[in-house]
């Protein structure tokens, strides 16, 4: 794993391993991510001092400072990004990653950033959300010529206002968002602002989706809406690592959405805020609590909240298809259908084949069936108590009063304090008060006959 430190000392080597010095000098150097591992806070060692964000196993784009301006590379290229241990994806990013490395400035900065096109085919980048000149908002065509493959273009702009922004590509944007092409950028306030307060801990997720076949590895770039990997950062849970901050620290979540469908972002154990928008930030007065927000397609949402409660609290997408990884959609429902017997018969055609469902699908969480090379069970993640069935848009936060300022490693499971936990009642379980029979209204009272399956096997008859 490359630490922050030493990503600043090894740059020149991996800028000079990836490219020639003699066609790219002059720019600055092209820094390259080589792991999916979240990365600490990038420090700004020069300009006006920020709070710097964490992108959620992502990164923030180191920059030079040439005459006063805030200089950045980044590099449009195919990228193998691993969705989670056992599964990589064959998509396109910046600078080794999808997303691509965020980006912060301060307010007021003046910012030149160099894209340089080694994708097969022509690209932009658009500065979602940035107040800049119309010439360099990015839309190919409209505003520029597409950036070829091999060519360098220059876009500069001052960072107007302060906020949450993302940038992706405005040419063949079917393909090359759906390939994973897209990232964070931050504007920070100089100084004191009415609507922006100071945080704690300030973390970075971007919502994105692949329809990525099991046994493959590339997207299917034409899939509009039913896709089967729903992301944070191109990342699914168990991929997804931790928010883990200390008790009472203000917290501050930014979200952007870059995936076809609207995602309710649901936090567990505390009521938060929407503080920003793309739009900017959001006046007190029209701030209320919440505990789940919706974040539309290409919306950007700030959550804040002080994390008052101790405990590993689940945060996640409220969808529940989007907390699960590849399956087939198909799959009728089974649950309550008889399959006694049907599996042996089943198994002398299809040695592998597996009755699934009967009871729910809590099973396929912890059925041990072969999977295809390079996907991902749809439920797991292992829990202190067992399976987390949940696969996707699911992480947690993990709330300690020892973890210290600015340590954002994962602290391991909560120990709940005794006596604060469920547990079993191992009473004795009456019987149901039930109504009386009464007489319908006609006087005649017409029983219907259901067969109830019970999970115990128990086969009630009931008249009703
Ligand atoms: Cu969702």
């Amino acid at each position: 794993m490359t630490t922050r430190r030493d990503f600043f000392r090894l740059s020149g080597a991996v800028a000079a391993a990836t490219v020639t010095p003699a066609a790219l000098a002059g720019l600055p150097e092209i820094v390259s991510m080589t792991t999916p591992d979240t990365q600490p806070p990038l420090v700004p060692p020069n300009g006006r001092p920020y709070n710097p964000v964490v992108t959620l196993n992502g990164w923030t784009l180191p920059w030079r400072m040439k005459d006063g301006v805030k200089e950045f590379h980044l590099v449009a290229e195919p990228v193998v990004r691993e969705i989670a241990p056992g599964m990589k994806a064959h998509l396109w990013g910046y600078n080794g990653q999808s997303p691509g490395p965020t980006i912060e400035v301060v307010e007021g900065d003046r910012v030149r950033i160099f894209v340089t096109n080694r994708l097969p085919e022509h690209t932009t980048i658009h500065w979602h959300g940035q107040r800049l000149p119309n010439g360099m908002d990015g839309v190919g065509g409209l505003n520029q010529p597409a950036i070829k493959p091999g060519k360098t273009f220059v876009y500069e702009f001052v960072a107007r206002r302060p906020g949450t922004f993302m940038y992706h590509p405005h040419a063949d944007e079917m393909t090359q968002m759906a390939m994973g092409m897209m990232g964070f950028w931050v504007t920070h306030p100089k100084g004191k602002h009415p609507l922006i307060e100071p945080v704690d801990r300030d973390f970075c997720i971007m919502l994105n989706a692949y329809d990525i076949d099991p046994g493959s590895a590339t997207p299917m770039v034409n899939t509009m809406l039913d896709f089967n990997l729903w992301t944070w950062n191109s990342r699914a849970f168990p991929g997804i690592d931790s928010l883990n901050v200390r008790l009472d620290d203000r917290v501050r979540i930014r979200v952007g959405n870059l995936t076809m469908t609207n995602h309710p972002m649901h936090v567990h154990g505390v009521e938060f805020e929407v503080t920003g928008t793309d739009g900017g930030p959001v006046p007190k007065s029209a701030r209320w609590p919440e505990v789940t927000t919706d974040v539309a397609v290409g919306q950007m949402r700030q959550i804040e909240f002080v994390a008052s409660e101790e405990g590993d609290w689940a945060f996640h997408c409220h969808k529940s298809h989007h907390t699960m990884n590849a399956m087939g959609h198909a799959t009728p429902t089974m649950i309550g259908v008889d399959h006694t017997g049907i599996m042996n018969k089943i198994n002398k055609l299809v040695p592998d084949y597996m009755v699934m469902g009967e009871r729910g699908m809590a099973d396929m969480a912890e059925m041990e069936m072969p999977l295809p090379d390079n996907t991902l069970p749809m439920m797991t993640g292992q829990g202190p108590y067992g399976s987390v069935e949940m696969g996707g848009m699911f992480s947690m936060l993990k709330v300690r009063r020892d973890q210290k300022r600015g340590d954002y490693t994962d602290p391991g499971w909560f120990r709940q304090p005794k006596d604060t936990q469920a547990y079993e009642f191992t009473g004795t379980l009456t019987d149901p008060v039930r109504a009386p029979k009464s007489a319908s209204p006609q006087g005649t009272s017409r029983d219907v006959e259901v067969t109830v399956r019970k999970p115990s096997g128990r086969h009630d008859h009931e008249g009703h």
